[in-house]
């Protein structure tokens, strides 16, 4: 009993994502220094006598503290970069493979939606702007993700700047963007498991989740898959990545949820695998949905290569799920492999949902890998192989002592 609990822990090994949270003050909740007003002054311009705990500023920054007109998660502390605001904070490379960011932007006003609230993270040798889009979920603030990148090349410090985009809606200073909340996870290197040739196949590796925003995290498109931060997979249009704590995710902790948007504009994740042409290869994945109220006719394409198959199930928005196993030839080496939703529908609050996707598996049809990836998995097979020989000859031995 003992060795096969021993053997069940080899074999299942935890997934190895490490996250730590990286930077000082990341919520806000540590209040500027020499404020002389009352803190409940829903917004404290910071001035050059202030300090703000673990972060350098400067322009038009002010101290936000969440009431009536402003809504946050948590305990409700952020700031509102104006005109030429800016904050930074640098944190220390502790050699994890690379970073990924996760953290909320609002308006502070009802009134300022798609495109008029925005802001520019910046982390070292690139930029990205992030707008409102107030579509894909009830709250008024949003959570992005963004990641910062891979510093192989032994930079010590790194520096994460934040600054306020102008937009066209400049004249309502209510519409300056709002932010709080930076995540920062350390991520290793990508892990194969078992003979599934993809990698973060159940999506557990990707940005971190703030634990009380019940809105998952919006994921925009990325082609390159070295700068998406769900590892290994490239997005599609726009995807939520969901929490088994505030939605049904079919295993573990996470999955996607495919949120399409503007008609025959895709909703997906694609990955790029090295296969054999001409060769069998079977495709298993799980479809659901988020338990968000998403009902409609989902209907998922799955495609490998030039081959196209959909998965369609009809959806009553109360978490269920299937699992579901295609068949592929290869027609091509290198191939890519994507799942994508292409129809919109919405929640009963009208925003956009969609089909969720989880555990991810693809092999050869004749059960055996014709590559394999990495070292870790030869020495995975190898190790399980002597541990199921030590069981057999173990089981034996005390069959014969009886
Ligand atoms: C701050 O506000 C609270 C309640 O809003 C009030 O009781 C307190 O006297 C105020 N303090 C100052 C210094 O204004
Ligand atoms: C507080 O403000 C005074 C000037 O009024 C300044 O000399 C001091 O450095 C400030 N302290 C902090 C912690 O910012
Ligand atoms: C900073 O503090 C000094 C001394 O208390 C004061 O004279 C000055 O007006 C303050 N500056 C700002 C921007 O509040
Ligand atoms: C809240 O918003 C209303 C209308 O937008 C405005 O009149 C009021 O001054 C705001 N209150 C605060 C404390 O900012
Ligand atoms: C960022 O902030 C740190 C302190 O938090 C400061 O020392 C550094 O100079 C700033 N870096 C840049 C590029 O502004
Ligand atoms: C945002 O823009 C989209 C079109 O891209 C539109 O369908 C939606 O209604 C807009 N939402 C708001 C809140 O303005
Ligand atoms: C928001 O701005 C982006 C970039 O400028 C643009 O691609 C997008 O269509 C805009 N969306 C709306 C709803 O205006
Ligand atoms: C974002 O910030 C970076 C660094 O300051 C800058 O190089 C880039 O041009 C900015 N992008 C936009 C769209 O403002
Ligand atoms: C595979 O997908 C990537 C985007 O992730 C794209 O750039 C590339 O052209 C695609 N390759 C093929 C063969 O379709
Ligand atoms: C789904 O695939 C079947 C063939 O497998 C095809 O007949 C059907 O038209 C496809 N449906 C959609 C919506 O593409
Ligand atoms: C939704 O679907 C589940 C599973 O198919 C079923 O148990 C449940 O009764 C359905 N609910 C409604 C409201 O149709
Ligand atoms: C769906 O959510 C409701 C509450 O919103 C919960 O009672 C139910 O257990 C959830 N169902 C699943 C399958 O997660
Ligand atoms: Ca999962």
């Amino acid at each position: 009993m003992a060795l096969r609990m021993l053997l069940l822990f080899f074999v299942l090994k935890p997934i190895a994502v490490s996250s730590a949270n990286i930077l000082k003050n990341p919520d806000f909740e540590s209040p500027p220094t020499n404020i002389t007003t009352n803190t409940t002054t829903p917004f404290l311009l910071l001035g050059r006598n202030n300090t703000l705990p673990g972060w350098s500023f400067s322009g038009t920054v002010q101290y936000v503290t969440s009431g009536p007109n402003i809504s946050l998660p948590g305990n409700g502390h952020a700031v509102q970069l104006g005109p030429g605001g800016k904050i930074n904070q640098t944190f220390k490379d502790t050699g994890f493979y690379y970073y990924v960011l996760t953290f909320i932007l609002a308006p502070a006003s009802e009134d300022c939606y798609n495109n008029s609230t925005a802001v520019n993270v910046t982390a070292p040798g690139r930029s990205k702007v992030f707008y409102l889009e107030r579509r894909y979920g009830r709250e008024m603030w949003e959570s992005h993700a963004y990641s910062l990148g891979n510093f192989a090349d032994e930079r010590n410090l790194i520096n994460l700047e934040i600054q306020s985009v102008p937009t066209n809606a400049d004249s309502n200073v209510r519409c300056w963007p709002v932010v709080d909340t930076f995540l920062i996870s350390g991520i290793e290197s990508p892990k194969f498991y078992g003979d599934n040739m993809v990698a973060n196949s159940g999506f557990e590796v990707g940005p971190s989740f703030i634990r009380n925003s019940p809105e998952g995290i919006l994921l925009d498109e990325e082609p390159d898959y070295i700068q998406s931060v769900l590892q290994q997979w490239t997005v599609l249009g726009t995807v939520k990545y969901i929490d088994s704590r505030h939605f049904s995710v079919p295993k573990e902790k996470a999955a996607v949820e495919l949120v399409s948007g503007a008609a025959l504009a895709p909703s997906g994740i694609l990955t790029s695998l090295t296969l054999t042409k001409g060769s069998k290869y079977v495709m298993e994945f799980t479809m659901g949905d988020a338990n968000d109220s998403c009902v409609g006719d989902f209907i998922v394409y799955a495609q490998v290569g030039m081959t196209i198959q959909n998965v369609t199930m009809r959806s009553n928005g109360t978490g269920t799920a299937h699992r579901h196993s295609l068949m592929f030839k290869a027609d091509s080496g290198l191939t890519n492999i994507s799942l994508a939703s292409f129809n919109e529908s919405q929640t009963s609050e009208h925003m956009l949902c969609g089909p969720v996707i989880d555990s991810v598996v693809f092999h050869s049809s004749l059960g055996l890998r014709p590559k394999l990836h990495e070292a870790v998995l030869i020495s995975n097979v190898f190790f399980s192989l002597a541990m199921l020989l030590m069981a057999r000859l173990f089981c034996e031995d005390y069959h014969f002592k009886r």
